[in-house]
Formats: structure tokens, C-alpha cells, sequence
């Protein structure tokens, strides 16, 4: 195992890290920016070092300033957390030509995956299903009305480079197409430096499930079942769960195998996630394939009984997975909780907790950096906490949350607890039945 790593992070992540490595014996280098001073991750490692200003750019995000502060203190790999410089293939293969041990797929992966088009053909290749569309990027409009024709509208255009809903257009007819298609480039280039774009089916009302895999450096790859992240808002997700209430026992076992299958094609190691749109007949598409630990592991954990993060560490260090069975027990559900106004648009709501208590209790669960006096910096993302609670049926832990949420007091600041109050008690929540537009449908208030 390792003596002594680098936590190429900041908030609930780094401190999830840290405590990990203290049950393992490995020391631990944070790194922080000038606006994480008072941050509860520079407090609890063993070493801290200081990367740069407040913006990312300059810190969180600068490579050769991280790599300094590893080789400055002796650090033999870094874990990325998610995020900042996690899916980034140049950080990965920079820390390899520096004898760092990057906690995370290989830079090939880390590029096959992300982009989209590469992505998709890959998965394809390994026999994983994927949505109705063009093969690979599609370069002329006159191309892409070809291919939408064939496919019958409406269709979607999405970015290459893109991912998590960026560069996205749908199209209802044929009249539509050639404005959407140099929209979807245009956008894609000026975000992404990428203006390649490709061409799929448009799935109505679907699922977002995602499936959590592992892989070793030995080409062993398991599955640690689903999550449900159907309730997101503008593509950032709000509540995960797992098992998801829609998927039943062979459906499981028919999206993890295809999931091993597409892991297995690019030699996946460590943790990974990949994405399925879920339709109406219950028909499965591979999306997008995530090469990170995510924000929503803590569900999966508290369903296996494995730490996810332990494992990282483990598969990084060179030790063999051994298949097990990984059915999950019970009910988990997370609650992202943002410092957003969720009266307001869910705009940022930055600046002091003056007061926080949290809730407690058997199956309550909460991961966060934050403490009564911590002021939120506006520079990163608005995660304050995540709250997770387990239980043996769906019901219950829902009625778990709704009594989790009431007990927790956040002063001084916004937040998304009043939005998942609400939640709790929907009925169509209850039900387990609904698509993406929940939240449209639910909560509009723009
Ligand atoms: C789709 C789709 C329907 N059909 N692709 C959104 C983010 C990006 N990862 C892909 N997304 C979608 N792709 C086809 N062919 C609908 C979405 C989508 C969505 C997917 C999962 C969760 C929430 C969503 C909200 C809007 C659109």
C-alpha cells in the first residue's frame, strides 16, 4: 500500500479521501487554494500545501503547481476526487512521467471515454447498446439531414467534446435541422474548442441509470449494480438512489453485464460509471461513460457494504478483485445538499454558515466539510453536504429522509433542503413512476 498520497481536491471529497487513508496508514498531502485556508480537509491531513489564488484555474486546476507539491512532499500517487482535474488524460499521463501513481483509469481511457462520439463507437464494438444514430461525428449539415430522415424525428445533436447535457440540441422536424446543427457546432466549438457533433434518436421521457463499475489491473471487472439519478435539474443531479425503483432482477443483471462487457473493452481500472438512458418498454442505451468516482457513490456503498474509496486505493496499489456478489441490500437514497435557493432559480447562495446541526440516527449518513463559522467560497461548485440515509425498503427510507431533512438546520445561507422536504412528500416521487422533467413538471417556478 501506499506510505504517503496527494488529494488533488477540496470539500466533502477531500475529507472522504482523508479519512480513508487514515484507516489504511497511508499519510496524506491536501492541497488548497487562498480562499480554502480555514477548509476542514488542509486541517485534517497529515501535510498541506498552498497552490495558488482562490480561482480555479490557478490552484485546483493548475498541473504543474499540484505535481510541484507532490514531489515537495514525497507523495507517491494522487487521487483527483471528481471534478477539477479528474477526467483530464494530460494530468493522468503527467503524473505517470513523474513516478505518481494517478488513482484512476489509464490516459487512454480517460480520452476513449471522453469524447462522446469515440465513446459511443467503442461501446458499440464491445456489444454494448447504444441509441439509434450516426456512426461517429457527423462533418456537413446536408449529411446529418440524411441521417435524421433515416432516423425518424425528432433527433438529437450533441457535442463530441460535450457531456452532462452541453452542447445538446433536439430537433422535431426536418425544417429545424440545418439552424440546430451549426447551433450545436457553434456552441461545441466556442465551449469545447470541438465543433464536432453526432446524430442520435431522440429517447422520449427517459431514465438516467448508471451502473458502478470496478476494475483491476489485472483486466477483472465487476459491477456494483445501479443508481437512479432520474431527478436532476438542468443536467446536475439532485437526488440518486439505488436499486432504482423501475429495475427489476434481470434487468439488473442484463445492464451490468452489458456494463462489464463495455469495461472490460477499454481495460477499465478503478472506479467508473457508465450511464444508460432507460425508455418507456425498458429498453437500455449506453450514454456516457464517467472514468471518476462520483458525487452518488455513497449509495452504492451503503448498499454493498463496500467502500468505494478504500477500493480505489486498493486497485491503485495493485491488489486483485475478486468476484463476489454484490446484490444489493435494502434501500439507499442522497440528497445533494447545494448552497442554492431553490425559490430562486437555485442561484448560488455563497457566504458565512452561521449555524448547521445535522441530523442523525441509524441509516443517516451525512458526508461535509461544512461547520457553524465555515464561509462558502463563491469560486466552486455549491455541494455543502450530501445526506444519505439507508434503510430496508424504499418507503422507509424515503420517510427516513423526510425526518432526516426536518432535523437539519442550515443558518445563514440558502439552501436545497426546503426543495427536498417537498420531494419527500410527492406522490409521483412515492410512486417510483416519473422521467427527467420531474423537476419541470413539480417545481417550475421560472
Ligand atoms: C438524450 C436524451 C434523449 N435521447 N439522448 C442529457 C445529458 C447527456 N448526458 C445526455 N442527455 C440526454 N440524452 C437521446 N438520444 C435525453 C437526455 C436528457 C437527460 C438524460 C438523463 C438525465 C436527464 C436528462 C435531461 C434532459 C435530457
Amino acid at each position: 500500500m501506499f506510505k504517503k498520497i496527494l488529494i488533488a481536491n477540496r470539500g466533502e471529497i477531500a475529507l472522504r479521501v482523508i479519512r480513508v487513508c487514515r484507516e489504511l496508514g497511508i499519510k496524506t498531502v491536501a492541497v488548497y487554494s487562498e480562499a480554502d485556508r480555514y477548509s476542514l480537509h488542509v486541517k485534517f491531513a497529515d501535510e498541506a500545501v498552498c497552490i495558488g489564488p482562490a480561482p480555479s484555474r490557478e490552484s485546483y486546476l493548475h498541473i504543474p503547481r499540484i505535481i510541484s507539491a507532490a514531489e515537495i512532499t514525497n507523495a507517491e500517487a494522487i487521487h483527483p476526487g471528481y471534478g477539477f482535474l479528474a477526467e483530464n488524460a494530460q494530468f493522468a499521463e503527467i503524473c505517470a512521467s513523474q513516478g505518481l501513481k494517478f488513482i484512476g483509469p489509464s490516459p487512454d481511457a480517460i480520452t476513449a471515454m471522453g469524447d462522446k462520439a469515440l465513446a459511443k463507437e467503442t461501446m458499440k464494438k464491445a456489444g454494448v447498446p447504444v441509441v439509434p444514430g450516426s456512426e461517429g461525428v457527423v462533418k456537413e449539415v446536408k449529411q446529418g439531414l440524411e441521417i435524421a430522415k433515416a432516423l425518424g424525428y425528432p433527433v438529437m445533436i450533441k457535442a463530441a467534446a460535450g457531456g452532462g447535457g452541453k452542447g445538446m440540441r433536439i430537433v422535431f422536424e426536418e425544417g429545424e435541422f440545418e439552424k440546430a446543427f451549426q447551433m450545436a457546432s457553434g456552441e461545441a466549438g466556442s465551449a469545447f474548442g470541438n465543433p464536432d457533433v453526432y446524430i442520435e434518436k431522440f429517447v422520449e421521457q427517459p431514465r438516467h441509470i448508471e451502473i458502478q463499475m470496478f476494475g483491476d489491473q489485472y483486466g477483472n471487472v465487476v459491477h456494483l449494480n445501479e443508481r437512479d439519478c432520474t431527478i436532476q435539474r438542468r443536467h446536475q443531479k439532485l437526488i440518486e438512489e439505488s436499486p432504482s425503483p423501475i429495475v427489476d432482477d434481470e434487468l439488473r443483471e442484463n445492464m451490468g453485464a452489458a456494463a462489464v462487457k463495455g469495461a472490460k473493452g477499454v481495460k477499465y481500472e478503478g472506479a467508473g460509471t457508465i450511464e444508460f438512458l432507460l425508455d418507456k418498454e425498458k429498453n437500455f442505451y449506453f450514454m456516457e461513460m464517467n472514468t471518476r468516482i462520483q458525487v452518488e457513490h455513497p449509495v452504492t456503498e451503503q448498499v454493498t457494504g463496500l467502500d468505494l474509496i478504500k477500493l480505489q486505493m486498493r486497485v491503485a496499489a495493485g491488489e486483485r478483485l475478486r468476484k463476489k456478489n454484490f446484490t444489493p441490500r435494502g434501500h439507499a437514497i442522497e440528497c445533494r445538499i447545494n448552497a442554492e435557493d431553490p425559490d430562486h432559480d437555485f442561484r448560488p447562495s455563497p457566504g458565512e454558515i452561521t449555524s448547521f446541526h445535522l441530523p442523525g440516527g441509524y441509516g443517516v449518513r451525512v458526508d461535509t466539510h461544512c461547520y457553524a463559522g465555515y464561509h462558502i467560497p463563491p469560486y466552486y461548485d455549491s455541494l455543502i453536504a450530501k445526506l444519505v440515509v439507508s434503510a430496508s425498503t424504499r418507503d422507509e427510507a424515503i420517510l427516513k429522509m423526510a425526518s432526516a431533512l426536518e432535523e437539519f438546520t442550515v443558518e445563514g445561507i440558502h439552501t436545497t433542503i426546503p426543495f427536498h422536504r417537498k420531494v419527500m412528500q410527492n406522490g409521483a416521487f412515492a410512486s417510483g413512476d416519473y422521467d427527467t422533467s420531474f423537476i419541470e413538471r413539480h417545481y417550475n417556478k421560472d
